[in-house]
Formats: structure tokens, C-alpha cells, sequence
């Protein structure tokens, strides 16, 4: 009988995750571990123009990662990514079983990515990233500035629950906290949001957050 094609432990790897890990596959590679896959990490690094080659142009018109190659959908989109895997593979755990709970792990995705993601990036980019002689620091602050509306929203929903479904941790925080991440090396000060500082540290304490940042550092 033929092997059964999926992701679980110890059959066979059907998944592919392209982008290295100092790129937003983070995200992806962060949630496959959340979820015990077994997978191939095909490391397109974005500084040595990979990304544009034809190769990975076939698989993104856009030329970014990550991607994914789940038994043949190729998928692009880190939040679209991970809202598949979880769903795919976690519902009833990091991904939520009932239609308003998944609902709002939506709203939180496309939250980050239209509220955050650009102004931490900002920050990050020209304090930390760019070479000194090309940092923007007032651009810096007004990202900083700028963060202050949506990181109290963010605070004032987590004074409230532990996470953002609730009790547990779910694929809507993986999401918001793998934007957030930019905000220690973009050096946002999160005295006023004590509630996202503490969350963003349980997020980021988890032992598959944990592995993820190993993988940036080889
Ligand atoms: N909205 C996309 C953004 C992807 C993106 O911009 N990725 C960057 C790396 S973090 C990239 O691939 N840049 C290389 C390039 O544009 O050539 C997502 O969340 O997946």
C-alpha cells in the first residue's frame, strides 16, 4: 500500500518552506514547528536577488517569500500561509473550531498586516537593519508614533484575556506576534503597552518560537 501523503510525524515530507529564516517565512517555519510537521526548508534568501530568479518566480509572481509547496498547492502570503497550516493541520488546537473564534483570527491577521507591520518595519529598518549612513531616524519616529493607536488597541484587548481567542494561544497570535517581533530591534518602547510587552514574551517564549530564532542565527 502506498505511504499516506501528509505532513504528520513520521510520514512522508510533503511540505516545502521557501525563504530563509531572517525573512517573513519566519512566520512559517515558526508555525510548522508549532505544529510538529515534517518539512523541507528551501532557503531563498531575498539579499542575493533569489527571489527574482525564474525558479522561484514561477512559484511567486511576486517575487517574495515565503512560499509554500504543500503537496503541490503552492501558496504565498505569510498570514494566508499559516491561517492554511493551522487550519489544515491544528483546528481544534492553534487554529479554533468555531466559525466566530476563526473569524476573528482573520481580524487579527489582516490587523497586523495593515495596522503594524509597516510601521514596525519602519522602525526596525532604520535603527537597526540599514547600514548608519542610510538610517532615517525621523522616519523611525514617526513609525513609532504611529504604533502608539494600534499597540493600544493590542494592549487594552490582552488586559483582558491571555491571549487574543482567549485562554489559549492560536494561530491569531502567532500571526500578530511575528509582526511584533520587529518591535525589539526596532527599539519601540512598550512602557505604555505592559499587557503586549507580556504577551509578546509568553509568544515568544514558546519552545517553537524559541527554535525558529535559532534557525535566523545559523
Ligand atoms: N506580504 C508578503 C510580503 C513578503 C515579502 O515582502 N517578503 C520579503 C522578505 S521578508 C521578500 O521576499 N523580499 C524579496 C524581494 O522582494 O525580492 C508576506 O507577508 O508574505
Amino acid at each position: 500500500m502506498a505511504p499516506a501523503k501528509t505532513c504528520d510525524k513520521g510520514s512522508l515530507m510533503t511540505l516545502k518552506i521557501y525563504g530563509v529564516a531572517r525573512s517573513r517565512a519566519s512566520r512559517v517555519l515558526w508555525m510548522a514547528k508549532e505544529l510538529g510537521l515534517d518539512y523541507e526548508h528551501v532557503k531563498v534568501d531575498f539579499a542575493t536577488g533569489e527571489t527574482r530568479a525564474p525558479a522561484h518566480l514561477a512559484l511567486n509572481p511576486n517575487g517574495h517569500v515565503p512560499v509554500i509547496d504543500d503537496d503541490g498547492l503552492i501558496l504565498w502570503e505569510s498570514m494566508a500561509i499559516n491561517l492554511y497550516l493551522a487550519k489544515k493541520y491544528g483546528t481544534g488546537g492553534l487554529y479554533p473550531s468555531r466559525t466566530d473564534d476563526e473569524a476573528r483570527a482573520w481580524q487579527w491577521s489582516f490587523w497586523g498586516v495593515t495596522e503594524v507591520e509597516r510601521p514596525v518595519l519602519t522602525a526596525m529598518m532604520n535603527r537597526a537593519i540599514y547600514p548608519e549612513s542610510q538610517r532615517d531616524l525621523a522616519a523611525a519616529d514617526a513609525a513609532e508614533k504611529m504604533l502608539a493607536q494600534p499597540l493600544g488597541v493590542l494592549d487594552g484587548v490582552l488586559a483582558r484575556t491571555a491571549y487574543l481567542l482567549g485562554a489559549q494561544f492560536t494561530v491569531a497570535d502567532l500571526n500578530v506576534a511575528s509582526i511584533l517581533a520587529w518591535a525589539r530591534p526596532g527599539r519601540i518602547d512598550m512602557s505604555a503597552f505592559p499587557k503586549v510587552g507580556e504577551w509578546l514574551k509568553n509568544c515568544a517564549e514558546r519552545p517553537a518560537a524559541s527554535a525558529t530564532r535559532q534557525l535566523q542565527r545559523e
